[in-house]
């Protein structure tokens, strides 16, 4: 990633998702005519957020004007606050008529504003306008769960949380990941770990065991792509006190928390940061931690 779209995500990721809520209104009560905004305009609305709006401007810069839909789609996705919020503010946002609902036209606009938004702001090639439409057409009978004609703030959420295409995006290119997201991932490395064990396992009186020198070739080769100092950690763990053989109930005890850290380092640092904490938190409790508890 270039460097000047990384200081914006940089930059983005400091804004409060509050503060942007409020900007955004402050827009539809000033200038809600306008969509496309020239520089004047755009540093009037967004300087009491960004102070310098210049590199933000110049990111979503198309035609010396920037779509007003797009910033408010890319302030708001990497902004700090809950997801659910994010999405409820967009959906409050791009509901234009104010129906409760999202209907075919609305939701084709978000779509193809929110493609091209983050595409900018994350540097990568933008498919086709035309490319996006014929995607938007398709989508809106995947997410119209019950076939109705319009979204609901339900359909919504569900389509955007439930959507890997969107999911895998968000997580690759703005470190975000929701609490369903991460449980999923969470019981897919646990998968992962329990089929190392039971290639190699045998069967003694209705309890499962391997044999560690086993066990350990088996995640080598099963798992060349952890980091080998990692690896190496996890081996000792379950080689603690020198056993010769692990019981499936004693690997499950140090794999399963190994498999909560992985699902919630969502970046793969090894480290685990603040964001990561809340979803660790969230991962063990079953609920979304307070503020308090996370700071
Ligand atoms: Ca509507
Ligand atoms: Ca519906």
């Amino acid at each position: 990633m270039k460097e000047k779209n990384k200081a914006v995500i940089r930059r983005l990721k400091t804004l409060r998702l509050f503060d942007v809520h409020a900007v955004f209104q402050d827009y539809l009560q000033n200038y809600s005519t306008m969509e496309r905004l020239p520089w004047d305009q755009f540093d009037e609305i967004f300087s009491p957020l960004l102070n310098n709006t210049v590199p933000v401007f110049d990111l979503l810069n198309e035609r010396e004007e920037v779509d007003i839909r797009q910033a408010l789609i890319g302030l708001t996705i990497f902004s700090i606050g809950d997801f659910d919020d994010k999405l409820f503010s967009l959906f409050s946002a791009f509901d234009f008529d104010a129906t409760g609902s999202i209907d075919r036209k609305e939701l084709g606009i978000f779509i193809m504003e929110a493609i091209i938004c983050l595409c900018k702001i994350v540097g990568i090639t933008q498919p086709s306008r035309f490319s996006i439409q014929e995607y938007t057409y398709s989508a809106f009978e995947l997410v119209d769960k019950d076939n109705n004609g319009i979204v609901d703030r339900d359909e919504f959420f569900n389509w955007i949380k439930d959507s890997d295409i969107v999911q895998d995006f968000l997580l690759k290119h703005t470190g975000i990941q929701t609490h369903e997201r991460a449980k999923r991932r969470y019981h897919l490395i646990l998968e992962d770990w329990r089929r190392v064990f039971r290639e190699v396992a045998i069967e003694y009186c209705g309890t499962s065991y391997v044999e560690m020198v086993l066990l350990r070739k088996r995640m080598e080769q099963h798992m060349p792509e952890m980091d080998k100092a990692i690896r190496e950690k996890i081996y000792q763990l379950l080689n603690y006190g020198g056993r010769e053989i692990i019981s499936e109930e004693d690997f499950e005890a140090i794999i399963a928390p190994m498999a909560v850290f992985s699902a919630a380092d969502i970046n793969n640092s090894n480290e685990l940061d603040i964001r990561d904490l809340k979803i660790l938190l969230w991962l063990f409790e079953g609920k979304e931690p307070t503020p308090l508890r996370v700071q």
